[in-house]
């Protein structure tokens, strides 16, 4: 059975205990490979090999040009082995194929767009207000990175927090899920080849308990950077705090994905199916509440649920599959008991509502996808991610009361507006309170725009220009040109 070690300081490394752990597979709920169970020894040495090429040695003498070219570098040897990466994660996450092929092409651009971007981080002399000095300020790294991931896309979740770090000059220790971490240590072969310094990046993978809070609260690490739960993006904000370390915390949603009577039907169909299905719904931006305008919501049920009964389920190495396994046998319990809590609270099953036990999905973990319709926005299966195939369906009359419903939680990550009156769709943009707003169009991410949550899903902004900034400090520096230093007691 496959064995992967962790990457420390340039080498791969059994845990200091000497244990492992099993990595399940999915699509056959069966143990695949072992990782290596690394605990706060492990932690220490790679936050201590990271910290020590963040201040001395050949990273810290790098020219930004020259570390944006390792950068870019980086970018080329993913795209070389993209096929490799996307079939490890597939074995590992149950994620499909025909996904992973896009996603892992994708990436790349992370590190083109930010090992670009490296080099034209500028910055600014300041027309002060005061005679005879000269201010200007540069932006420097903020040190040593914690990058933790979740499960459900560990090689992208990575790729957001590694390439803005490596582009701003931090070095960097990763703790990928223990559910899925096989893609990043053979994604992290990559970084020697590409020509990094040893220490600019560190594995360490094993239980939150044991590397993630170690990290988490390590006193070298100065940023963590952390895609996953709410709860666990709370508890580490307040590890955080107690040594003012910077955050930013990609956490869950309960996007509204909203439907007008004046919207392409058809168009929207699609989009709400792909809003909750795809990924098999365990995506952070998944358009989990689908709000029908009343007038259409007969009809627009009715073609969901005949579209949605059409989804291939089985091996998500086929690239024929739609629909895929849950990646964990915890999720798999959860999405279960959520559909319990839906029937309980009264809403109606259109459609699902069970394990598949259709033959194609011999003993994986899967789950048939599921709509509630009848849903109010106070049933805990309208407030609270379930992180899987169920859709909640949930009424309004209009505009107004599609904000109200669209605001009424506690989340802000994603949402989608269809309609086809431009007017509704800026005003609906204005006032929906979520960091990304979709119209006529779901699910859409790119290297060049900023992703975050309002409210509880999150802190900070991935992508886009203003992500490098966030691994970044600025310093003012005041040069004396001439004034006079005159009396010692007086703020100048
Ligand atoms: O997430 P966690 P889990 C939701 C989803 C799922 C639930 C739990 O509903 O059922 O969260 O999933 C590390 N200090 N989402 O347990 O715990 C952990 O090892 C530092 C939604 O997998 O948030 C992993 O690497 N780190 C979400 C990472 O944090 C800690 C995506 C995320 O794990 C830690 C994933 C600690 N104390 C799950 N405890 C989304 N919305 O995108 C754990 N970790």
């Amino acid at each position: 059975m496959e064995q992967f070690k962790m990457y420390i300081d340039g080498d791969f490394v059994e845990a200091a205990s000497g244990e492992w752990f099993d990595s399940f597979d999915p699509f056959t709920g069966k143990v695949w490979s072992q990782v290596a169970a690394g605990g706060p020894a492990d932690v220490d040495r790679a936050v201590q090999a990271a910290h020590k090429a963040f201040t001395s040695g050949p990273w810290s003498e790098l020219t930004a040009s020259q570390r944006g070219m390792l950068v870019h570098r980086l970018g080329d040897l993913i795209a070389r082995d993209a096929q490799k990466l996307a079939e490890m994660e597939v074995q590992d996450n149950g994620k499909l194929l025909a996904e992973m092929q896009g996603q892992v092409n994708y990436v790349p651009q992370w590190f083109y767009y930010f090992g670009g971007l490296a080099d034209k981080i500028e910055g600014s002399v300041i027309p002060l207000d005061k005679k005879g000095y000269f201010n200007f300020t540069r932006h420097e790294p903020l040190g040593v990175v914690a990058a933790i991931t979740a499960w459900n896309s560990p090689l992208l979740l990575l790729a957001w927090k590694l390439a803005p770090a490596l582009a701003a000059g931090c070095t960097v220790v990763i703790k990928p899920s223990e559910f899925t971490s096989a893609s990043t240590l053979e994604f992290v072969k990559l970084i020697k080849e590409a020509g990094f310094p040893d220490g600019v990046v560190n594995v360490v993978t094993g239980y939150g308990k044991d590397v993630g809070e170690p990290l988490t609260s390590h006193p070298l690490v100065r940023k963590i950077a952390f895609t996953g739960s709410d709860a666990t993006g709370r508890a580490i904000n307040q590890i955080a705090a107690k040594s003012f370390k910077r955050v930013t915390l990609e956490l869950g949603g309960k996007s509204p994905n909203i439907v007008f009577d004046d919207a392409n039907l058809e168009d929207a169909v699609n989009g709400a199916v792909s809003g909750i299905f795809a990924a098999t719904g365990q995506t952070c931006i998944a358009g989990s509440r689908l709000l029908l305008q009343e007038s259409i919501h007969d009809e627009f049920v009715e073609k969901l649920v005949s579209l949605a009964k059409t989804a291939r389920m089985g091996n998500p190495m086929s690239t024929e599959t739609q629909v895929g396994p849950i990646t964990t046998k915890p999720q798999y319990d959860k999405v279960l008991s959520y559909i319990d809590v839906a029937k309980n609270e009264g809403a109606n099953l259109a459609l699902g509502g069970t394990p598949a036990s259709r033959p194609e999905c011999g003993e994986g973990w899967f789950i048939e996808p599921t709509v509630f319709t009848g849903v109010t926005n106070d049933m805990r299966i309208a407030q609270e991610e379930v992180f899987g195939p169920v859709l909640s369906v949930i009424k309004f009359k209009d505009e107004e009361e599609a904000v109200k419903i669209a605001n009424d939680i506690r989340f802000g990550l994603g949402s989608g507006v269809w309609t086809s009156d431009i007017g509704r769709a800026i005003r609906m943009s204005e006032k929906i309170q979520a960091g990304t707003v979709w119209v006529n169009t779901y699910r859409a991410v790119s290297y060049m725009s900023p992703f975050g949550g309002y409210k509880d899903s999150g802190v900070g902004r991935e992508s886009g220009i203003e992500a490098i900034y966030q691994y970044l400090q600025t310093k003012s520096v005041w040069i004396n040109t001439g004034a006079k230093t005159g009396n010692p007691f007086v703020l100048k």
